[in-house]
């Protein structure tokens, strides 16, 4: 009977949770979420596939993100490799997407469009990427990826399996090495490759012959060498080539420069390209544009009567050609500019001059309307309306025209793009062009509007459309400007008034629009947790009988835990919840364990530390840990979420917090800075949070290890304590010292404990006094052999202005700003580092003095922070994860012992 009702639980619950997305999914997300600034504010709730815009489902599993142009910040989380459905993976056009691409990102097999073009990505591009069978379309261009470009070996995938890739966008990075010749074969379908501006060397591999599908090759701007394979000729689909700026072997003009017969657009400047250009050349059907400049090109250049009807331009600057028949009939743009002939002919003819190279302040006018006068930051379109229009760079490499100020050419261009984008049904009114210019790599360059048709502004989906319109070749400009790529700025309007960086003239809107956002998050949480409630109701109602039912009592570990408000969990949730303990998810490691980072259902993250085999303590002495941990609740403390005590496991679940530590602040590494009054802020937070362990824990608890890495800074750079591995509860035993064998940290250690083996709270006194000094000076404890106590102690002069510490302090502080208190300060810090306990302050007294300290700079003591969103300096956030570096749990002894040491 009773399995029969948990069953039909079991059934209930798993229809409750078909309605919404995958857990997975939202735990992945929810990640990758926290690791990016920027994202949109549709993203809350816990269903993404209900409202989350970018975010595309099929049978509640995420198929499609695509976040192109939104100004995302951060890095890209292996827990990517969660959405095992994910099929398309935008994130084009961001800019500050940092990090390494994660090679979690291999085991997606069903991702078939992954753009991460135009971001600030490092490392080398993972060969896992091999895996991905299924992949058509990989752009990562314009990144600062660098290494070799993988291929497989009998052991790892590699970029030569991915048979059915038609586009390799690899250009604008740092990729090095040879261009392996494996990488090509006669399997793959690939139509465009563009491996331009990197640093690619060694020569162009014959394999590329092979593969007959190319379309667009692009090698341009790379240290190649040798000769130019002449199998190219095999490339007959090839319309667009360019190998220019190589320092190729030089060579005769290749035989194949005339089979290439679907050819418009040909760029082999600087090529070492020598002798005489056939005449053939030029009768290339469809041929519009050739660039030979900077080559050895000899002999007399003949055009030929018969030469594509569709040529441009041909330009053969810095050549070596004698003459030139002028049989041809060509009257389209010619440069001889550089060569002998011009020299000999007395440079008369018209290709002996360089076309003018005017510059123009063309600018699309408005469409037989009266521009509008437009508020704040919106601009009137051509159309006459104002609007906030999404705008970019559009750069032209290889247009076959010199004539800047000739209208009629952006009139056209003009032209395509409203077409286009009408054609992909975007929600698009019109666009404008402005400031043509040639830039120094002789680029065309123009700035590019786009205007919303139906309101003043996009949404993410509009942008990210429009964005992949233009990075997915989509769209074809006009022939004569030819090949082109797109740079976006970030798109700060999406809710109709500037995100971001709120200008006085609309705040009010922006403060409206905030509250309103949070009640609607509230009203979305609410409606979450109920919806959990609900769920996990049905699947506790067994479990509540016997809530600790998976307690080992058998081993001896004594009874069930008295916990107070910390909760079991299963082994299988916190499974669940990190994804299987995934690597993506581990976040430091230590002697006796791994910590990993989790997502509760709830959206909460938490970061569980997880004994390994061999580490684990008895039952008695874990459940003694946890019955103390579960009793420490402080804002100032890290507090504990839950346990795990089961199938041989020992787990401890603590809360994650946001800002990492202070050490990481105090180095710069978390973007947040640190003024004065944040850092008295930090030490009234971190002295109540040791001054709560000493007098208020129940049983008190010398904390052991106190120091910058230790405590830790929420979002609203509240200290929190961390790190408890260390600690001591002075039990029963209580003489107001236990003995213990000694352990800390070097540089924060009260040298009477390291002395006499002797711990008191007064230790832990010590080491916060080393964190006053830090906190001002932002030195390290021992810096470059120097302890900082000392140094301190020696530069300072009581009788003058700041204690004449000027030269030490940490300039971030806001030196020249008035510091007031910053004297007392110092003197607080000098006596908690008294050579002897006794002479040191009680932590209760140390908060007394810093409330007064705060009370003399203006602060009042008991307010809260403020969060720290507004001060961040948004582009130089930090992404050193808080948990790295065992910081949370440095100790890296045994798991954390709580046995009294008898004397
Ligand atoms: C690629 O896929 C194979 C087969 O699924 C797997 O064995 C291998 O570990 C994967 N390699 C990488 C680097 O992801
Ligand atoms: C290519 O560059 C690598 C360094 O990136 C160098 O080790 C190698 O020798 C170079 N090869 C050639 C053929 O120049
Ligand atoms: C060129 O392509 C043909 C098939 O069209 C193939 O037989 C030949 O081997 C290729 N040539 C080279 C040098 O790869
Ligand atoms: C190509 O090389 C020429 C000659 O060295 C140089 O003037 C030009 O700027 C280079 N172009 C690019 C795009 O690097
Ligand atoms: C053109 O250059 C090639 C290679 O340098 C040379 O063999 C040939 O004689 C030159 N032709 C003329 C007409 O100068
Ligand atoms: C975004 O805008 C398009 C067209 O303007 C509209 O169809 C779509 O519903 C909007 N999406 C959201 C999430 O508001
Ligand atoms: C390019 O993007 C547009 C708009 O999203 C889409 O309709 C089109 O199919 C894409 N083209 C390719 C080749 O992926
Ligand atoms: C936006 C999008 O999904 N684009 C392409 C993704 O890849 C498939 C092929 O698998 C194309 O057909 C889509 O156009």
């Amino acid at each position: 009977m009773n399995r029969r009702v948990t069953v039909y639980l079991l059934v209930v619950s798993l229809q409750i949770l078909a309605i919404t997305a995958d857990n997975h999914d939202y735990v992945a997300l929810n990640a990758l979420k926290e690791a990016w600034e920027n994202t949109p504010p549709s993203w809350v709730g816990s269903d993404p596939c209900a409202g989350w815009e970018g975010i595309r489902c099929t049978n509640s599993r995420v198929t499609s993100i695509t976040l192109a142009s939104m100004g995302l910040i951060g890095q890209l989380s292996g827990d990517i490799q969660s959405l095992s459905e994910l099929q398309t993976l935008d994130l084009s056009y961001n800019k500050g997407l940092t990090g390494p691409v994660p090679p979690a990102i291999g085991t997606l097999k069903k991702l078939s469009n992954l753009s991460l073009n135009s971001n600030s990505f490092i490392g080398s591009i993972p060969a896992s990427i091999g895996n991905l069978s299924n992949l058509y379309w990989l752009d990562l261009a314009d990144n600062k990826l660098s290494g070799k470009i993988p291929v497989s070996t009998g052991t790892t995938p590699g970029l030569d399996m991915l048979v059915k890739a038609k586009h390799f966008h690899f250009g604008r990075n740092q990729l090095s090495g040879e261009i392996p010749s494996q990488l090509f074969n006669s399997k793959l379908a690939l139509i465009h490759v563009l491996f331009e501006n990197n640093n690619l060397n060694g020569s162009i591999p014959s394999t590329l012959g092979l593969v007959q599908t190319l379309e667009v090759l692009r090698l341009d701007r790379n240290l190649l060498s040798g000769p130019v394979p002449s199998n190219l000729n095999n490339l007959t689909r090839v319309n667009e080539l360019d190998m220019s700026n190589n320092s190729f072997e030089s060579s005769d003009v290749p035989p194949w420069f005339s089979t290439l017969q679907s050819l418009t657009t040909l760029n082999m400047e600087q090529t070492q390209l020598q002798g005489k250009l056939p005449v053939d050349f030029f009768s290339i059907p469809q041929l519009q544009t050739t660039v030979l400049r900077n080559n050895q090109l000899n002999g007399t250049l003949d055009i030929g009567p018969s030469h594509s009807n569709q040529l441009q331009l041909v330009d053969l600057q810095n050549n070596r050609i004698t003459d030139f028949t002028q049989r041809a009939g060509y009257d389209n743009e010619l440069i001889l500019v550089g060569n002998p002939f011009c020299l000999e002919s007395g440079g008369i003819a018209k290709y002996c001059t360089l076309p003018q190279q005017s510059n123009s302040s063309y600018s699309t006018p408005p469409a037989n309307c009266v521009p509008s006068s437009c508020i704040s930051d919106q601009i009137s379109s051509p159309n006459c309306s104002c609007a906030y229009p999404y705008t970019g760079t559009l750069s032209f490499r290889a247009p076959s025209f010199s004539d800047l100020g000739n209208s009629s050419i952006y009139t056209s261009l003009q032209g395509a793009l409203t077409q286009s984008f009408h054609t992909h049904q975007l929600p698009v009114d019109s666009v404008s062009l402005s400031n043509p210019t040639k830039n120094l790599d002789d680029y065309l360059v123009m700035s590019l509007k786009i205007f919303p048709s139906g309101q003043a502004y996009f949404n993410r989906t509009g942008i990210s459309g429009i964005g992949f319109v233009l990075s997915n070749q989509t769209f074809k400009p006009p022939p004569t400007f030819g090949p082109f790529f797109f740079i976006g700025s970030n798109y700060g309007y999406f809710a109709g008034v500037s995100e971001g960086k709120p200008k006085s003239s609309n705040n009010g809107i922006a403060i409206g629009a905030a509250v309103g956002g949070s009640a609607l998050v509230l009203l979305l949480v609410l409606a979450g947790v109920y919806a959990f409630s609900q769920k996990k109701r049905a699947e506790r109602a067994n479990k509540q009988n016997h809530p600790f039912a998976s307690w080992d009592g058998s081993k001896n570990s004594g009874g069930v835990p008295q916990l107070k408000g910390a909760r079991c969990f299963s082994f299988d949730e916190l499974k669940k919840w990190t994804n299987n303990f995934s690597e993506a998810n581990n976040i430091g490691s230590g002697g006796y364990g791994m910590v990993y980072r989790g997502t509760l259902p709830s959206g909460q993250l938490v970061a569980i530390k997880r004994a390994q085999q061999g580490s684990t303590q008895g039952g008695h002495e874990f459940k003694t840990e946890i019955e103390l941990l579960s009793r420490v609740h402080h804002k100032n403390v890290v507090g504990l979420v839950g346990f795990c005590f089961e199938q041989a496991e020992q787990m401890l679940v603590y809360e994650f917090i946001a800002n990492g530590t202070l050490r990481e602040s105090l180095l710069g590494k978390s973007g947040i800075r640190l003024d004065w009054s944040r850092r008295l802020r930090i030490a009234i937070g971190a002295a109540k949070g040791i001054q709560y362990l000493h007098d208020l824990a129940d049983p008190p608890i010398i904390h052991r290890d106190i120091k910058s890495n230790n405590i830790l800074l929420d979002e609203r750079l509240n200290a929190k304590v961390a790190d408890f591995g260390l600690s001591k509860p002075l039990g029963d035993v209580d003489k107001g010292h236990v003995t213990t064998q000694v352990k800390g940290t070097m540089g924060y250690m009260d040298p009477e404990y390291y002395m006499t083996q002797q711990l008191t709270e007064k230790s832990d006194v010590y080491s916060f006094g080393v964190v006053l000094l830090e906190l001002v000076t932002a030195r390290s404890p021992i810096e470059k052999g120097k302890y900082i106590v000392r140094e301190v102690r020696q530069a300072m002069d009581r009788t003058k202005d700041l204690y004449n510490l000027q030269g030490i302090l940490d300039p971030a502080i806001g030196l020249g700003t008035e510091l007031r208190g910053l004297e007392k300060f110092v003197d607080l810090a000098l006596s908690c580092v008294e050579e002897t306990g006794l002479k040191r302050p009680t932590m209760s007294e140390v908060v007394k003095e810093i409330e007064s300290i705060m009370e003399l700079a203006g602060l009042n003591p008991n307010a809260e922070s403020a969060p720290t969103s507004a001060s961040y300096e948004s582009s130089s956030k930090g992404f050193d994860h808080p948990y790295s570096n065992n910081s949370l749990f440095s100790y890296s002894g045994a798991y954390p012992p709580l046995k009294i040491e008898p004397k």
